[in-house]
């Protein structure tokens, strides 16, 4: 049996980790079963056996896998017969790598500033206090100084993404007429703060908006 190690708030059902949202897109892309082990922030010693303190891991029988793209990784190998995450193309591979460190060291620190503060409301009392202090380290400044600053934030989101949607203005998908692993990246990263804002990011006709749900309908994404 599968079990992932999913990160989530004080309510079940609240989960925010882009990076356990890239593992359940490969999951459901490859149509293979899971039990998922929520995990909240503080709760380390779930982890323990990983012998790391994050989120996503993948035990898989005996093995056990950290870190998102290991995940991929292990998946493509060892279920080779289900669809591949992973281009068999080493251009379009490569074209992938650039895409996730894009998301690592673009797209996620740029999201994270619209999201912190709310991420914070939907968490557990008891970790509360763990996420302030170290986001508030990771940012610099109090999470209320972040919320005060979101139009300053949301200017800079909006120049991180016209890529994003000068791409969508050529093609439908990042990986071209179909979509592939770096639209799996990047929807990852959009379905993380989607699910901890009070109101959408982008309106309804907004390219990046269009593209998600094509994304979502081309790979029958079952959680609308
Ligand atoms: N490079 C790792 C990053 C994983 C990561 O940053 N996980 C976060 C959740 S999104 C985490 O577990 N944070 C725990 C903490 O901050 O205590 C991957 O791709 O899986």
């Amino acid at each position: 049996m599968r079990t992932l190690y999913d990160l989530a708030g004080n309510d079940d059902s609240q989960r925010f980790s882009p990076y356990c949202f890239r593992v359940k897109w490969a999951m459901h892309i490859k149509q293979l079963d899971y039990q998922s082990e929520l995990v909240r922030f503080t709760e380390k010693e779930k982890l323990a056996f990983s012998h790391q303190n994050m989120v996503p891991i993948l035990r898989d029988g005996d093995a056990v896998i950290c870190d998102s793209w290991a995940i991929l990784q292990h998946l493509d190998t060892h279920y080779p017969e289900t669809p591949r995450v992973f281009s068999a193309n080493a251009a379009s591979a490569a074209a992938d790598n650039f895409i996730r460190h894009w998301c690592d060291k673009s797209l996620h620190p740029a999201l994270f500033c619209m999201a912190a503060p709310h991420i914070y409301t939907k968490l557990a009392p008891k970790d509360q206090a763990y996420y302030r202090e170290t986001r508030e380290k990771r940012l610099g400044k109090t999470l209320e100084a972040v919320l005060a600053d979101r139009e300053i934030y949301f200017a800079n989101l909006q120049r991180t993404v016209e890529v994003l949607r000068a791409t969508f203005a050529d093609q439908p998908f990042l990986a071209g007429e179909k979509p592939g692993l770096s639209d799996v990246l990047v929807i990852s990263a959009f379905m993380w703060v989607d699910a901890v804002m009070p109101s959408p990011l982008f309106d309804a006709d907004d390219a990046i908006t269009q593209w998600g749900l094509r994304v979502k309908k081309a790979w029958a994404w079952p959680k609308a």
